[in-house]
Order: structure tokens, then sequence, then C-alpha cells
């Protein structure tokens, strides 16, 4: 199944390795053909090319937008070289085999990622690359098609190891890649033309992904797993640098991904903010005017659970800030930056992953979520709901103070990085009690009431951490069961989005018990 490579056409927007591929081709005796800009570029290096338009007999033309797209060229990618009637329509029409393609397509993503206005991104859409693309994966069985710079590498190796030759896996290997590549160009222009034209739910939809890294495994040992990266360039898990520690697993990236968008709800002109997680919840998220307390205080929310936790920061990592994280065993810390300090710090503990992004995310900017179900996929826009003071209604006899309802605005921010359902109390910047998960509302806020009061015992405290918390709700309360846990957990202010057809009651119940209660009008499932 080695086939050997005599002919290569070369057509590439990214020049990189141009050169250096060219010259070890031709030094095998390779012959190059060659479009415009990149016949030129060979040329210019002293290399012997062939011009596309000289095999086509056509000159490039339309601003190229025509310069590939010729039975000669095509002819050559898809003729079967064991297949008489193949062969012969080659000698007839005169075109030439192309046992390789190397391709990179026009950037039509960075251009759509720099911003450029509608015509310039149409301009970028490569037609005739991908079009070639396709031909010689599909004929595999004969044709090596290369495109990305990444496996220039590959390919010489293995024509080292195969005396000028390739093996059939190796051009199955280049083939599924090939594919892989045009259906993410494809889907990438799909999906900037949606978002351009403004479209809710476009009929057809295409995602695509690169790969970052192969993972040990998935969410559990016995399950295969991947990383793959969109290609957006947001500060997050994806595009972090890690800078020391063990190999991120699956349960950590999704993890350190949960933190990091949580934290970054919190502004750090308002100052420095912390997040804990552990399984995608929140355990503790606090908010202080330096680093290292809003660290305490969200440590001192759950201590328990933050063993072995994930901890995302608002703002660089300092010395003193690093000398507290380091005193229990935490997985992940991921932060906009940290101090030479802070990181010699870390290195003693070998096996702490550190992460350092570029900033932190706008937790307004729009995206697509998606979820996989059987059959099929659930597409929607991300969560960017977003309430501020003056959007809030009061619908009880009592207005909340001006510190509840700072309160009250940290513990709904937190509540939508909380599964539902969400209950959450806070005090002071700090969480008091999280309740996630629950299958009815009731259930949460016991529960998050309960850790108030463990962590006041662990704490030696007289009273539950949750006496004159703000608590939060992410959706409405169906019944006052839920408001009147909350109360009984020491709650004294309420903030949820209101709409139950018992809202009467709910606001009656808050009334009696002597709470202050506000409506978002809006709510934050999250499942
Ligand atoms: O405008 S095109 O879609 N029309 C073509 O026929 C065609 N053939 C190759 N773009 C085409 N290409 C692309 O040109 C390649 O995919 C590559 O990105 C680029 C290389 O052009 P040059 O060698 O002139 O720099």
């Amino acid at each position: 199944d080695l086939h050997p490579v005599r002919r290569a056409l070369l057509s590439v927007s990214d020049k990189t390795g141009l050169i250096e591929l060219g010259q070890a081709l031709s030094a095998r005796g390779v012959e190059l053909l060659s479009t415009g800009g990149s016949a030129k570029a060979l040329r210019d290096a002293g290399l012997t090319v062939r011009d596309v338009s000289d095999v086509t007999g056509f000159p490039e033309m339309m601003d190229g937008r025509v310069k590939t797209l010729h039975p000669g060229v095509h002819g050559g990618l898809l003729a079967l070289r064991d297949n008489d009637a193949h062969v012969a329509a080659m000698a007839e029409h005169g075109i030439v085999e192309i046992d390789l393609l190397v391709v990179n397509l026009y950037p039509f993503e960075a251009t759509v990622a720099k911003g450029a206005d509608y015509d310039t991104c149409i301009e970028n859409i490569d037609i005739g690359g991908p079009a070639m693309i396709r031909a010689a994966a599909k004929n595999h069985g004969f044709v090596n098609v290369v495109v990305d710079v990444e496996d220039y590498d590959a390919l010489l190796a293995e024509l080292e190891a195969n005396d000028g030759q390739t093996s059939y896996k190796f051009r199955q290997w280049l083939a599924q890649n090939a594919y892989a590549r045009t259906a993410a160009y494809d889907a990438a222009v799909s999906n900037w033309m949606a978002a351009a034209l403004e479209l809710q739910a476009p009929r057809r939809r295409a995602v695509a992904g690169q790969l970052a890294q192969t993972l040990r495994y998935g969410e559990n040992p016995h399950q295969q797993a991947a990383f793959y990266l969109d290609g957006s360039a947001r500060p997050g898990v994806a595009t972090a640098t890690q800078v020391q520690g063990k190999e991120l697993s699956y349960n950590n990236i999704n993890d350190t991904d949960a933190a990091f968008e949580l934290v970054s709800e919190f502004d750090a002109a308002n100052g420095a903010a912390v997040a804990i997680i552990k399984h995608a919840n929140p355990c503790g998220v606090a908010q202080a005017a330096s680093l290292t307390e809003a660290y305490q205080k969200a440590f001192d929310c759950d201590r328990t659970s933050a063993f072995g936790g994930i901890v995302a920061l608002n703002m660089p990592l300092d010395a003193a800030t690093a000398k507290e994280i380091v005193q229990i065993f935490t997985e992940v810390v991921i932060a906009p930056g940290a101090s030479d300090e802070a990181k010699a710090i870390f290195a003693a503990k070998k096996n702490l992953r550190l992460l350092l992004t570029d900033g932190l995310p706008n937790p307004l900017d729009s995206g697509m979520t998606t979820r996989q179900v059987s059959g099929g996929m659930l597409v929607q826009d991300k969560d960017v709901g977003h309430r501020a003071m003056q959007d809030l209604k009061v619908v009880t006899k009592i207005a909340p103070t001006e510190a509840q309802m700072r309160d009250l605005l940290f513990a709904w921010k937190v509540a939508k990085h909380v599964k539902s359902n969400a209950i959450v109390y806070v005090k002071d910047g700090q969480t008091v009690g999280v309740g996630a998960g629950q299958m009815n509302r009731l259930d949460s806020a016991t529960i998050a009431g309960l850790k108030a009061q463990r962590m006041a015992d662990v704490l030696e405290l007289d009273s539950s951490l949750a006496k004159g918390s703000a608590v939060a709700s992410d959706a409405f309360f169906p019944f006052a069961d839920g408001l009147l846990e909350a109360a009984a957990a020491g709650a004294s202010c309420v903030i949820q989005p209101g709409g139950s057809m018992r809202d009467n009651e709910v606001i009656a119940a808050a009334d009696e018990a002597g709470l202050a209660m506000v409506f978002t009008g809006m709510r934050h499932f999250r499942h």
C-alpha cells in the first residue's frame, strides 16, 4: 500500500514553513506545482516551480476566485491510478497525477476575529482550497493531503521512513483530518452568517473543534475523552497558560471553567473576589478589600467541600493569598496573572495546577451553549442575563437596606452559577450556605441552612452563619415553604424572580416573617 510522491501541489495562505517544505520535497525529486503567491515565495527562495496556470491552461482570474478550479487540477487529484479508464482519460486530456496536496485555506476565521466587514469576510471564503482538499482526501488511496503547517514534519518523516513513499494508513490519517478541517471551515462560515444575519434558529447548525488535548479519561476512567477548542479567543480555561502542575483532567477543565466564569461576574474594580468550586458548584464565593481576605471568606463558607477544590480569582494571585491557598489540598488555581513571589510559593507544590489567563472574560459577552441529548443537540444563547439595583422591584412592606441590597445582588450573581434548584445565603459579601441541584426548592433551602449551621459549629459561633443573611433563589418560590425555611435558617431578605401563581402567598409570608423581598423578573435556571 506504499505509494510514491512524485508531484506536489502547494497552495497556502499561511506561508509558514513553506520554503523548508518545498526544499525538502525538491531534494527528494518531487516536482512542485503552485498557485500565484505560493509559487512566488518558493521561486524567491530559489526553487523550481511550475505554475498551476501552466497546468490548467488558464490564468488565475477574477481576483483569484478561480485559480485551481479546473479538470487539469481535479483530474490529477481524483484519478484512480489503477483504473485503466481513468489513466486513459488523463492521457487523453494531458492531465498529470498530483500525489501530494498541501493547502491551507484563506484565513476566514482570523478575518472574522479581526472584526472585518461583511464583504471582506465573504471575500475570505476559500472555495478552490476546500474543493481540492476534499478531492485529494477522497482519493487517499493514492493521494496525500496536508492542511496544517504542524503536519509538515510528519509528512517529511513518513517520506523519509518509506524512501519517498507514504503508507495507506498515513494517507487515511491525513484524509480524516482534512475532512474535519473543511467541515470546521464551513461551520465557521455558517455560524458567522447566522450571527451576522441574527438568525434565531438556523435550520442547520454545524459545530467544529480543534483538538487541544487528549485527556487521560473522561468523567470516569472507563470513558475516553479529549478537549477541543472552538477558536474563540475569550480568556478562560481553553486559552489559559498552565504554569505548573499535573495535566488537567476532564473534570478539572469543567470545574475550572465554572469557577472562572463565576468569579468573572465580579469586576475587580469593586474589590477582590474568589470562587471555590467543587463538582461544578460553588462551595464558597466571597468579595473583600484584599484577595487574601476574599479567599479566607470563600474558604470559610464550607471548609469541608473546599478540600480538593478549584479556586478562581478575579485579580492576579499575590504571595499572601498563595500562602493561604497552599495550606490545604487544592486541584487548580486560575487567575488573570500571578506575582513571581506567588509562583515561587506554588512551585513547592508540584501537583497544584496554576493556570494564568489574559484578563477576565466579559460575562455580558454573547455566545452559544450546546448540550448533547440522544439523537441531537440543544443550542441556546449563553445566559448573559444581568440585573442591577434599578431592575429590582421591592414587593414587601419593608425594603432592603443598602447593605442588604449589596448582598442580595451578590447572592443573585452566585445563584446564576449554581445548579438548579439553587438557594444561596450571603452575608457581608460572603456566601454562607449554598444549596445546589435538589429536585425541589425547599430541600435546597434546607441544605443551604444546614451548611451555614455546620460551619458556625466548626468556627464555634453561637448562631448560624446564615443569621441576618440575604437569600437568593434562582427561580420563583412556588409555595411559601421554601421562603419560610430560609427565614428559619436566619435570612433577613430575599431576592427571587417572582412570577409564581402563589406570589401573593409568598409575599404575605415574607411580610409576616418580617423579611424584605425583591423580584428580579428574570430567572437563572442552570441544569
Ligand atoms: O479564491 S479561491 O477559492 N479559488 C481557487 O480556485 C483557489 N485555489 C486555491 N482560492 C483558491 N485557493 C487558495 O489560495 C488556497 O486554498 C490558498 O489558501 C490560497 C493560496 O494562494 P496563493 O498561493 O496565491 O497565495
